[in-house]
């Protein structure tokens, strides 16, 4: 068995899905995909993902997209019994896991489209929505109420959902955002992910080129 991720390491949910697989223990082939230069618009990514969206996985006749339905198969396929409260097997803890991977999606949603627009700054030359940071702040109370009760975010243990939450927050240095301390329980649970054994070598330094180009771009068009 040869699992193969494609992936760009600046994507948060390629590098959530990286955390999965190291969180897992699993070894596999990585298949560079630069966004920058549409390498996933390329024919023979196509193939694998026909939305040319990363990440992707392949896992022999499986091709899979949606970072989140592969993180979860991950755990589904390969999980152990030291791994899989990852992913828990019970009907109800699964569901809190399933609820908060879901409404990472709304979080993901109002950070990179509602407002860093990451994807119409580098492909348009548009602007952030610097004043739009209502829905940022609404969903980070949400995440800091919520660990206020709970050490993870789907309680008392470490999920996947903690790994996909903490890469769509993260994604917020793209404009040095600068207010977690306002959120202390977010920001104590942020550490703890931080700490991960893994946590270095799928996350660090990798949005800095896409950032500089990012804030580049920013400041250019901010001159016109
Ligand atoms: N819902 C998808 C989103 C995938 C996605 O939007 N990936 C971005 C990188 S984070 C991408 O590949 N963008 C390239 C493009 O849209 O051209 C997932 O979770 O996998």
């Amino acid at each position: 068995m040869v699992l193969v991720l494609y992936n760009d390491p600046v994507s948060p949910s390629g590098r959530s899905v990286h955390m999965t697989l190291r969180a897992l223990g699993l070894d596999f082939e990585w298949k560079n995909v630069n966004l920058i230069s549409s390498e996933n618009r390329l024919p023979e990514f196509l193939k694998i993902n026909p939305r040319g969206k990363v990440p992707a996985l392949v896992d022999e006749d499986l091709k899979l997209a949606e970072s989140r339905a592969i993180a979860c198969y991950l755990c589904n396929k390969y999980a152990t019994e030291g791994t899989k409260s990852l992913y828990p097997s019970e009907p109800e803890k699964r569901a809190i896991v399933d609820q908060m991977l879901y409404s990472g999606e709304w979080m993901w949603e109002e950070i990179y489209i509602g407002y860093l627009r990451v994807r119409w700054v580098l492909y348009y030359g548009e602007l952030p929505w610097f004043h739009n940071t209502d829905g940022v702040r609404e969903a980070l109370k949400y995440l800091d109420d919520r660990l206020k009760e709970n050490a993870y975010m789907a309680g008392n243990h470490l999920t996947i959902a903690d790994l996909f939450a903490h890469t769509t927050i993260r994604f917020l240095d793209m404009l040095d955002f600068d207010e977690y301390s306002n959120y202390p329980h977010m920001k104590a649970w942020m550490d703890k992910i931080e700490a991960l054994d893994y946590y270095d070598e799928c996350n660090n330094g990798k949005i800095d080129k896409v950032k500089e180009k990012y804030q580049a771009l920013i400041k250019e068009r901010q001159k016109q």
